[in-house]
């Protein structure tokens, strides 16, 4: 199997590598990288969906924990928001679930909504600034790169959120595996800003908090899962009381 996945990534090589590039081939870029990578995302998951297959076991589920800290970067009297982001992608190609759950957001944010995306690079090394830009391997526009998710809402000093259908991938040449999640200070205008900059990040404002996207067990998942559960009967529970 993998001489002809060798073979067929050669062919998808030569196919695109083999036109004049001094002529129209710039003209094409965009379209010449969507139609390779919808073929070598189709050979991926031709290739992963037989080992799931035969011996890989039943279960090809992927499960990532990344654990959310205050960006280095940020002074002292910024909000410290720490927390968990977790995805779970049930097949190669699915879309993915989503737990995102966040605290340290300060009194005064009451009801504000906040950007998070996935970014570039999975370097923290210089606070959540060195994360890059978001990750965009389609040289597409915000909102449409596989991070943009969107905004969240924070209440009393929190977020979070159980979201599915992310179009984000653990798996495959796009994974996001390695790279960051980023939360931000601000609201995302999901491109509809009027300036250069809202097309390529939203305008979200400041990287508050960051991590890295780590494989894990599904232990994670399974605890949050449980817990979310709690957490929502509590809620209703109060909110009856209160009504
Ligand atoms: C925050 O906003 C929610 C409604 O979104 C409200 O129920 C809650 O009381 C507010 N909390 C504070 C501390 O103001
Ligand atoms: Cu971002
Ligand atoms: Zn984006």
């Amino acid at each position: 199997m993998l001489p002809l996945l060798c073979a067929c990534l050669l062919l998808v090589a030569r196919a695109s590598g083999g036109s004049d590039v001094s002529s129209d081939a710039h003209f094409n870029t965009e379209e010449h990288i969507r139609d390779m990578h919808a073929k070598v995302t189709e050979i991926w998951q031709e290739v992963t969906g037989r080992q799931a297959a035969g011996g890989g076991g039943p279960d090809a589920t992927l499960y990532t924990a990344c654990h959310v800290r205050p960006s280095a970067t940020l002074d002292a009297s910024e909000p410290q928001v720490t927390g968990l982001v977790l995805f779970r992608q049930l097949a190669p190609g699915a879309r993915l679930d989503a737990f995102f759950e966040l605290e340290g957001f300060p009194a005064e944010s009451n009801g504000s909504s906040h950007a998070i995306h996935v970014h570039q690079f999975g370097d923290m090394s210089q606070g959540c600034e060195s994360t890059g830009p978001h990750y965009n391997p389609l040289g597409v526009q915000h909102p449409q790169h596989p991070g943009d998710f969107g905004n969240f809402p924070v209440r009393d000093g929190s977020l979070w959120k159980y979201r599915t259908g992310l179009a984000a991938s653990l798996s495959g040449p796009h994974s996001i595996v390695g790279r960051a999640v980023v939360v931000h200070a601000g609201e995302d205008d999901l491109g509809r800003g009027g300036n250069p900059a809202s097309l390529e990040n939203g305008n979200a404002g400041r990287r508050l908090a960051c991590c890295v996207v780590g494989l894990s067990g599904p232990a994670p998942w399974a605890r949050q899962a449980l817990e979310h559960t709690e957490r929502k009967k509590r809620r209703r529970e109060s909110e009856c009381k209160a009504a």
